[in-house]
């Protein structure tokens, strides 16, 4: 065996503690990008902190929290569809922070994902990470809610369609105000600058924009928590007591009486219900319409508590699944794919409806 055989040994064996070192390197960048928020590895993922790149599929999915019914079950089904199409899946809870999101991704980048799919908790502020994943050459997908940035940034989007569901909460309004003269609204809304409030508001408003009757007199940002909608109504009740015109069948928003509350999500809208409880105050005079159909919210619609509840499905991970496994094909996917949804309404006959299962 020549000298150049030995020496090749050696060269190779350099290379190989080279790599390890590189690995080890890898693996460490890995943690430390991603420490700071709550991750697990199931769904395929067999081995321990840090899966093994393996045959499947990995898709690096960044959620943006759990703040909801709704937000819960959006998770639940794409672990399970995730599950059902064998793909390894690194989930990432970015516990409402945009800046936990950016270090999911980038660490998703780091790791070489297969794709990266996440739910963009406001609409700006993705082009650089986005720009990263685009040199490292991993696909991205949007999830349930869109940003604004370069298209070519990202393969596509999954999810609601918020303008139409925006215009439908308004087209049962409309149905139900036939003949009154003025109708005072108080809007509840979601997470500022997100997408899917701009268009919960723009759909709601565009309905109404040529009908005077219709008057948004106020409007407060709940960040689609249960507890903001509970302080938004102590709120306005504490106000009405303060000027001395609390009742117990209706609620007023600077000394107007509200006739609708439009609200962007259930788990808000289960909040002013808390609230109305507590004090006593029925619904009789009041409107509400609602978003999502959390069982919550089917129940209270039922029981006369709601009048309206327009359906926002949570359940995308199995087209999020098919769409994963095309692009990682390197086949082309829709710019956008919305998913399929109905309204939920008092004239409905509740004895067909079904368990929500969120
Ligand atoms: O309506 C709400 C959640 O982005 C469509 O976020 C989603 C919204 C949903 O907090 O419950």
């Amino acid at each position: 065996m020549t000298i150049t055989f030995f020496a090749r040994k050696i060269i190779f064996q350099m290379n190989v503690r080279i790599i390890k070192v590189i690995c080890i390197f890898q693996t460490l960048l890995a943690v430390f990008f991603t420490g700071c928020s709550k991750k697990t590895y199931s769904a395929g993922g067999e081995s321990g902190f840090i899966p093994v790149k393996s045959e499947k599929l990995i898709l690096g999915f960044s959620q943006i929290g759990s703040e909801s019914a709704w937000r819960s079950r959006n998770t639940q089904s794409i672990y399970e569809a995730a599950e059902e199409n064998n793909i390894q899946i690194i989930f990432d809870d970015a516990q409402q922070k945009q800046e936990n999101q950016l270090k999911a991704i980038r660490s998703f980048i780091v790791y070489q994902v297969d794709v990266i799919a996440f739910v963009p908790i406001v609409e700006d502020g993705w082009d650089n990470v986005l720009k990263e994943a685009k040199e490292a050459g991993i696909p991205v997908i949007l999830v349930d809610r869109q940003i604004n940035a370069d298209p070519s940034l990202y393969a596509g989007f999954l999810g609601e369609n918020g303008l139409e569901e925006g215009r439908n909460a308004a087209r049962f309004m409309l149905e139900k105000f036939t003949d009154k003269d003025s109708v005072n609204i108080m809007e509840f809304s979601g997470t500022e600058n997100s997408s899917v409030v701009r268009e919960r508001a723009k759909g709601f408003r565009e309905i109404i924009e040529n009908d005077s009757r219709f008057k948004i007199i106020g409007s407060e940002n709940g960040d689609f928590l249960r507890s903001r909608g509970k302080e938004i109504t102590q709120d306005l009740i504490q106000k009405a007591m303060d000027s001395g015109i609390f009742s117990k069948d209706s609620l007023y928003y600077e000394g107007q009486k509200i006739d609708v509350i439009y609200s962007h999500n259930d788990s808000m809208t289960l909040g002013l219900l808390d609230t109305l409880e507590t004090y006593g105050i029925t619904t009789d005079k009041t409107v509400i319409i609602s978003i999502d159909a959390e069982q919550k919210s089917i129940d209270a619609l039922t029981q006369g508590k709601l009048n309206c509840v327009v359906e926002c499905n949570p359940n995308l991970g199995p087209v999020l699944m098919k769409l994963v496994r095309l692009i990682a094909e390197g086949r082309p996917i829709p710019r956008v794919t919305y998913i399929e949804e109905k309204v939920f309404t008092e004239k409905d006959d509740f004895s067909e409806y079904k368990p929500r299962g969120y």
